[in-house]
């Protein structure tokens, strides 16, 4: 059992075009995330929500203001800064921090202020995406489909340069698990820094079961903490409708439980944020219900 869980929302859509996903810690909190979580660790606080600036291109018809800028960039550096020192606090008093997003951008932030208390900081990246998009190789320009690059070091300075310089995050330390939308650019980075990645070909082929227990003894021998970024999108969009960029063919939500509880038994978790639950393309709530009831098992839930 965890002792302490510190929570904090982030309300924030300004890393891509879609409105909605500013209200996922709202759609979060009225899933129930604190009756849920309180009776699986000892003491669970909730900090509320980061502010964040408003979207700085909206006269610009969506389009960066200049060709070497990115779309909202100044109001993403600035809640990342905050949301950066804020898990690094969570860490230094000694609770689990839990990240409500808000869009994928937000796990800029998260990683920066992990990465202060870990030397060999692993994550696993729960995705229909890799989210290593650079300004160069992106098609849409969003920030969102670029955290895990700019936590490696690569992409926009005003980004990697977020709460201490360069890399947060080696890429010997990644597990992407439920990736089925790569583009050209993401797949070559991968391939040349070398990242494990579990698309949802070898989750078809291998099973939950196994992909977690490589998982686990991969991160297990090489890292001193390990933070799961999961984005919602990475489960089918029948289980979980309510994302901003949906694809077809994912994880299923038994499949995610199972990874949940796997992780849970395994100790291996220190950090958790889950992103990009938007209610407004929801149906009733269910994917931010989902998300709870994920957090449930990855927090001890039993189901006997
Ligand atoms: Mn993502």
């Amino acid at each position: 059992m965890f002792k302490k869980i510190s929570m904090i929302g982030v309300p924030m859509d300004l890393g891509q075009l879609r409105r909605g996903v500013d209200m996922g810690p709202s759609a979060i909190r009225c899933a129930g995330v604190n009756e849920r979580l309180e009776s699986l660790c000892d003491d669970i606080e909730d900090l509320g929500d980061i502010t964040i600036g408003q979207r700085e291109d909206e006269k610009e018809g969506g389009q960066p203001a200049s060709e070497e800028e990115l779309r909202n960039l100044k109001a993403i550096t600035s809640a990342s800064v905050k949301l950066a020192q804020t898990v690094d606090k969570m860490v230094a008093s000694g609770s689990f921090p839990l990240v409500l997003g808000g869009d994928h951008s937000i796990a800029i932030g998260t990683l920066a202020g992990l990465a202060k208390h870990y030397q060999n900081l692993g994550v696993i990246w729960y995705d229909a995406h890799a989210d290593v998009n650079t300004k160069e190789t992106s098609p849409s320009g969003n920030i969102h489909g670029m955290p895990l690059a700019i936590s490696m070091g690569i992409g926009h300075e005003r980004l990697t340069g977020i709460y201490g310089d360069g890399a947060k995050v080696k890429p010997e330390n990644i597990v992407i698990i439920g990736a089925r939308s790569l583009d050209d650019g993401e797949k070559k980075l991968i391939r040349d820094r070398g990242i494990k990645v579990y698309t949802m070909h070898e989750i078809d082929r291998l099973g939950m079961t196994r992909i977690m227990e490589e998982t686990i003894e991969y991160l297990r021998e090489r890292t001193d903490g390990v933070h799961l970024s999961l984005d919602l999108d990475a489960l089918d969009p029948n289980d979980a409708p309510g994302v901003g960029t949906p694809v077809a063919g994912g994880i299923s939500y038994r499949e995610s439980h199972l990874a949940m509880e796997m992780l849970e038994e395994s100790n291996l978790i220190t950090s958790a944020e889950f992103v990009e639950v938007n209610p407004i393309l929801d149906e009733k709530n269910r994917t931010a219900e989902t998300a709870v009831a994920l957090m449930g098992s990855l927090f001890g839930e039993k189901l006997l």
